[in-house]
């Protein structure tokens, strides 16, 4: 690592930076890498163009300093422990997060929050611009930085700005309640290129800036006109690094893991899987509740489910509540339905690494995904491309972004039990060559569409120009 002093071509700006500052009880601190797929995707691109990434380190008052690390600067923007209350866990998680998911959970609108919210998408905007070089390509990551477009644009006019939304974006009517909506599509409307990941949330949006901003119809419904400049729409579906995943669930390591993990279950005819962060929109009740009907109709058979859930936004109040009772529920089933030494249900409050992740993929017959609203929904595609065998069969909710792509998966609506139970059941029974037909069609998609197709279709649509490295992309 090698202090900054870059101007980058090219700089992605998202709340988080793609390494987490770690704070160790002798008070020293150091980098750890936090792995994801659009650091994965990204990263080269980055490389090859001596590029930038901008985000908070993940812990307040960091105080740290703009490094570089094996060609890719990264620049950490500070936030208080104020500003993590309030614009991150107040404004970002406790507004904007159910706003934007269907309202499953009531948003709270409270000024303090969104003052917050401003006052750091301003010095995200202060950040990238110091460091942009003249005319550069800047990208903006998610619901966190709505603001940025515009501030960034107000401060350099010279750059072109990309910005993608990971979550959904919500029906007007939903949108309509945020008190300062014209605010968040103004911000919006200093890209140049808003992408989402369906169809329904670029009309959304087209609607809203054409209501709430005065943005003019531009020609067909992905191009707007506005303060004289075009700003284009568009769906890009994100997706996974499935080549990489396929190979990991080939490797002999986790294929002897995965009937590791069956043994130690007892060897039961089905197994089933869950895998989310601990969140109100994954819908983990409705799964648990569909397969605690199934066993009480006594339908499940030899059966037993996996619930992973990682923990994720613990301080928020929803979600403490929310743990509270799908603990309550795993207690409940396995109080009723198990056996001495034969839970039907094994629930891990947990995050795992990759490879045993993979492993239960590889392990799982039947994979539950039932959001009641998500963007995407990335674990549906994880699954698919872990099933290097053409088995196993995915019931996904048609509420997640994925439901577009993946039409081959036992589509539920998660509102509706008995339309749950019943996929549960149908997936536990499918006839081999079925599943087979419908899993190699599903991995057909997810192989070709990757994560990397994602990051250039959409950095293509932006226009950002070729690398000047004699490095390639690839
Ligand atoms: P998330 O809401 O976090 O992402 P998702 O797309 O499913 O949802 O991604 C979760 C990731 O965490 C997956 O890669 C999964 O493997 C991993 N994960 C979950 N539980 C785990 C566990 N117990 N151990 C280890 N890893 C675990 C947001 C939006 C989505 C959108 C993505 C990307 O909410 O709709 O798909 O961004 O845009």
């Amino acid at each position: 690592m090698t202090d900054a002093e870059t101007e980058a071509e090219f700089v992605v700006v998202a709340n988080r930076l793609p390494v987490d500052l770690e704070r160790l009880p002798d008070g020293t601190e150091r980098w750890k890498r936090s792995p994801g797929g659009l650091v994965t995707a990204l990263e080269p691109m980055l490389r090859s163009r001596e590029g930038a990434w901008v985000g908070w380190p993940g812990v307040a008052d960091a105080k740290a300093k703009p490094f570089v690390e094996d060609g890719l600067t990264l620049y950490p923007v500070d936030l208080s422990a104020k500003d993590v209350e309030e614009y991150y866990e107040g404004f970002s998680n406790g507004t904007l997060w159910p706003l934007y998911h269907d309202v499953v959970q009531p948003p709270a609108f409270h000024r303090h929050w969104w003052q917050a919210y401003v006052r750091v998408n301003q010095r995200f905007a202060e950040a990238t611009a110091e460091i942009a070089a003249e005319g550069a390509t800047v990208w903006v990551q998610d619901y966190q930085l709505q603001l940025m477009p515009a501030a960034l644009r107000a401060l350099r006019p010279d750059l072109r700005i990309g910005f993608f939304l990971h979550i959904p974006f919500p029906p007007t009517e939903l949108f309509m309640q945020l008190p300062w909506r014209s605010r968040i599509v103004e911000g919006l409307l200093g890209a140049d290129l808003v992408g989402f990941h369906t169809p329904g949330g670029a009309r959304n949006f087209h609607w809203l800036a054409q209501n709430l901003a005065s943005a003019k119809e531009g020609r067909g419904e992905d191009e707007l006109y506005y303060h004289g400049r075009t700003v284009r729409l568009g769906a890009f579906p994100i997706s996974i690094d499935s080549k990489a995943l396929d190979a990991l669930a080939r490797t002999p390591e986790v294929q002897e893991q995965a009937k590791q993990i069956r043994a130690d279950l007892g060897n039961p005819r089905r197994v089933i899987l869950g895998v989310d962060r601990l969140d109100y929109t994954k819908g983990i009740d409705v799964r648990l509740r569909a397969f605690e009907e199934l066993l009480a109709e006594d339908k499940a058979g030899d059966t037993v489910m996996i619930q992973l859930a990682t923990p994720s936004r613990e301080r928020v109040e929803h979600y403490q509540k929310m743990r509270q009772d799908i603990e309550q529920a795993v207690g409940r089933i396995n109080g009723t339905y198990s056996r001495v030494g034969h839970p039907v249900l094994h629930y891990l409050h947990q995050s795992l690494p990759r490879n045993e992740l993979a492993a239960f993929f590889v392990a799982a017959d039947v994979m539950l995904v039932t959001p009641l609203r998500d963007g995407m929904n990335l674990v549906a595609k994880e699954y698919v491309a872990c099933r290097t065998g053409e088995t196993g069969v995915l019931v996904l909710s048609e509420f997640a972004g994925a439901a577009i792509e993946l039409q081959d998966a036992l589509l539920v609506n998660p509102h509706d039990t008995d339309g749950v139970k019943l996929a549960l059941h149908t997936a536990l029974e499918m006839p081999p060559a079925e599943a087979q037909k419908r899993m190699r069609n599903l991995r057909r998609q997810v192989l070709t569409h990757d994560v990397d197709r994602w990051a250039r279709s959409f950095l293509d649509a932006l226009g950002l120009p070729p690398a000047t490295s004699p490095e390639t992309d690839d």
